[in-house]
């Protein structure tokens, strides 16, 4: 249960202005609601060069809630916090602590501020559009993130210009075709207003728009070009650009 320091208690299905979480208490049957005078406490474990704690970033950014971002490092050299195991037992980052409660996994993380900050709402109210929405999440992060950003993006940029293979490339291509055919089916989902697709996907084009080979491949689509290039300079894609990235 989430502890809100202070609590404004409000009728079932009062809507409830600006900024403000709505949280239901099980014990009284009312909606309780944490407003900008009583703001969650957020501490997020990660980098700023991870295309994940981004996408959880910019979701935060979206709500304009504060949080402080506490350096974890999974990587060779990086160093992790001495508790990191009891926040993510497989030392991946994110992990995130909202009011003392942990969670990781960015689709459960990101979920999870949706349903606690109201507004604005990133998750569409249409059914299928909120399941095409996670469908495009689920398509970045088991067919999108590995290609685009350990296939292009980490060869060029960090491993001072390595040819990407070819299976990458390819890979990436039709991912990309993929994505762009929701363009079609619902563009509700990402592409017609922010939604918690279009900051999973943010992150993986942030990334592979910053090397040459991850730049032609996104041309190749001319509608997913002209929405990423007006995304990406939305002010908190470049609020949470990493010096690593281009975008
Ligand atoms: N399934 C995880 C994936 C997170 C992930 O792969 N994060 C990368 C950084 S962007 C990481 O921690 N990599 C460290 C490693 O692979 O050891 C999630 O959705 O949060």
């Amino acid at each position: 249960m989430l502890r809100a320091r202070r609590w404004a208690r409000r009728p079932r299905n009062t809507a409830s202005p600006g900024r403000q979480a709505s949280v239901y208490d099980f014990s009284t049957g009312w909606f309780a609601t944490i407003s900008k005078d009583s703001p969650v406490e957020v501490r997020l474990y990660g980098t700023e060069e991870s295309v994940y704690t981004r996408i959880v970033r910019l979701v935060l950014l979206a709500k304009e809630v504060d949080f402080a971002l506490i350096e974890a490092d999974p990587f060779d050299g990086g160093k992790l916090p001495g508790d990191y195991d009891l926040r993510h037992p497989f030392k991946r980052i994110p992990a995130i602590e909202v009011d003392g409660m942990r969670l990781y996994e960015t689709d459960a993380i990101v979920q999870y501020i949706d349903a606690l900050i109201e507004h604005p709402k990133l998750t569409p109210p249409n059914a299928e559009d909120a399941a095409r929405m996670r469908q495009i999440m689920r398509i970045v992060d088991n067919y999108a993130y590995r290609p685009l950003v350990w296939g292009l993006y980490v060869p060029v940029w960090w491993r001072e210009g390595l040819e990407p293979a070819g299976e990458a490339i390819e890979q990436s291509r039709h991912v990309l075709g993929v994505l762009d055919s929701f363009f079609d089916s619902s563009p509700d989902a990402c592409f017609n207003g922010w939604t918690l697709a279009t900051f999973h996907l943010a992150g993986v084009l942030g990334a592979a728009d910053s090397v040459a080979q991850g730049s032609a491949l996104i041309d190749e689509r001319p509608r997913l070009r002209e929405w990423w290039n007006g995304l990406r300079m939305e002010p908190i894609m470049v609020k949470t650009r990493s010096t690593h990235t281009q975008f």
